[in-house]
């Protein structure tokens, strides 16, 4: 017999996950920001996190709760929005999870079960922040952190990166391939695949590291190929977008959103983390890369493109904002998912002309104070001319 609180819940449930998204305010001429999420934990169904049943569960318990919904990879498939969504129990384990929607601002519902993985490494602990890139193959790849306790080393929280890879043609079967290695990197997080081959080879963008949290001597995202994916195996990484000293990069970044290919370069949308006395601060910037050797980087706008701001700066991990998904659409609009402070999802959208616009068209960073506010002022004096008419 079903508990009648079920039903209760049910209500309250779709008062959320049925209301209307709206833009705010917020202007910078760059993208457009939603009041709500499009997911947080109250979009878990009630069925992951419930037993219905009222004999089994006579004070209607949440048994399974629901900690976080954040980092999503996103693709665009017939006309629809699709997520697959990092969602973190509350015993700590994330796991992935499909979400779609029709209008990719609201609207978010989970398909009726979870992704079971196939189970290839029993060492593996935590799954999560999946990557969805669309091949020229014709496969849907999935590339994923996949995490296992480092046991070479005496210390209960060591853990060890790796970059799980799984494909599809349908976000309903999945097969699992073998983990990424790459050589001369010990641990890795925040790999990519590129969506086209490069010189007959699949590309990564990768994040070399040394160790589970600090990057090391690893200098930034960085790329390498691969001849065959159901056996990845990378020797070389070259750095594409390094960590800079005193830039929003510092402590480290890695690549997010599949690249955005463009008549002028391929547009990353990646994560810079710097350093604070309240900790670490992950903001979203972008750069561009060669459309025919994309490991070049060709522009490289100053800052960041997205901070965390108002309540988007409170969660789990504070004074955090991560993308791993956008969706193109064919009119140009882009829908770039991205999640504040390990906790909930968000979108904001732009289109490709406007990131064109800023990629291209904003300066970099000239590195020093004095150089700063020399590049700001030309701008003022050129405005302030401007307005005397
Ligand atoms: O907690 C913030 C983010 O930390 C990690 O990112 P990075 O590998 O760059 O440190 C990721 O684990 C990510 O999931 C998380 O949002």
């Amino acid at each position: 017999m079903i508990h009648e609180k079920y039903y209760e819940e049910l209500e309250k449930q779709k008062k959320i996950t049925e209301r209307k998204n709206e833009k705010t305010d917020f202007y910078n001429g760059i993208f457009d920001r939603y009041r709500y999420p499009v997911l947080d934990r109250e979009y878990a169904p009630l069925t992951w996190r419930y037993d219905l049943n009222k004999e089994t569960n006579p004070f209607f318990e949440e048994r399974l709760g629901v900690n976080a919904v954040m980092n999503s990879g996103a693709i665009g498939l017939n006309g629809k929005f699709y997520l697959v969504a990092r969602v973190e129990g509350a015993d700590r384990k994330s796991f992935f999870a499909v979400a779609e929607s029709e209008s990719g601002i609201d609207g978010f519902h989970f398909w009726d079960y979870p992704i079971e993985l196939a189970d290839l490494y029993p060492e593996e602990t935590n799954v999560y922040d999946m990557r969805l890139t669309k091949h020229e193959d014709g496969y849907i790849y999935g590339v994923f952190c996949s995490e296992s306790k480092d046991t070479s080393v005496n210390d209960l929280s060591a853990a060890v990166a790796a970059a799980g890879i799984v494909r599809t043609k349908d976000l309903k079967s999945w097969e699992r391939l073998p983990n990424l290695k790459t050589l001369r990197s010990p641990q890795q997080r925040n790999v990519v695949l590129h969506p086209e081959f490069v010189d007959g080879k699949y590309a990564f963008y990768t994040r070399p590291m040394d160790d589970f949290i600090d990057t090391g001597s690893g200098g930034g995202v960085g790329f390498g190929l691969c001849d065959d994916i159901t056996h990845a195996v990378i020797d070389e990484e070259k750095i594409t977008s390094m960590r800079k000293y005193h830039q929003i990069t510092e402590a480290k970044n890695g690549a997010g959103a599949v690249p955005i290919k463009t008549d002028l370069g391929w547009i990353h949308i990646a994560h810079g983390v710097r350093n604070t006395a309240a900790g670490l601060r992950y903001v979203l910037y972008a750069f561009a890369c060669d459309l025919k050797d994309p490991s070049k980087v060709i522009a490289e706008p100053s800052g960041m493109l997205l901070g965390p701001r108002g309540e988007e700066r409170v969660g789990d991990v504070s004074n955090v904002v991560f993308t791993n998904g956008a969706i193109v659409r064919d009119n140009g609009e882009v829908f770039l998912y991205y999640a504040s402070s390990d906790t909930r999802l968000h979108v904001a959208t732009s289109t490709i002309e406007r990131l064109k616009d800023f990629v291209f068209h904003t300066p970099s960073d000239p590195g020093r104070s004095v150089l700063c506010v020399r590049q700001r002022n030309e701008m003022i004096s050129k405005n302030l001319e401007l307005l005397k008419g």
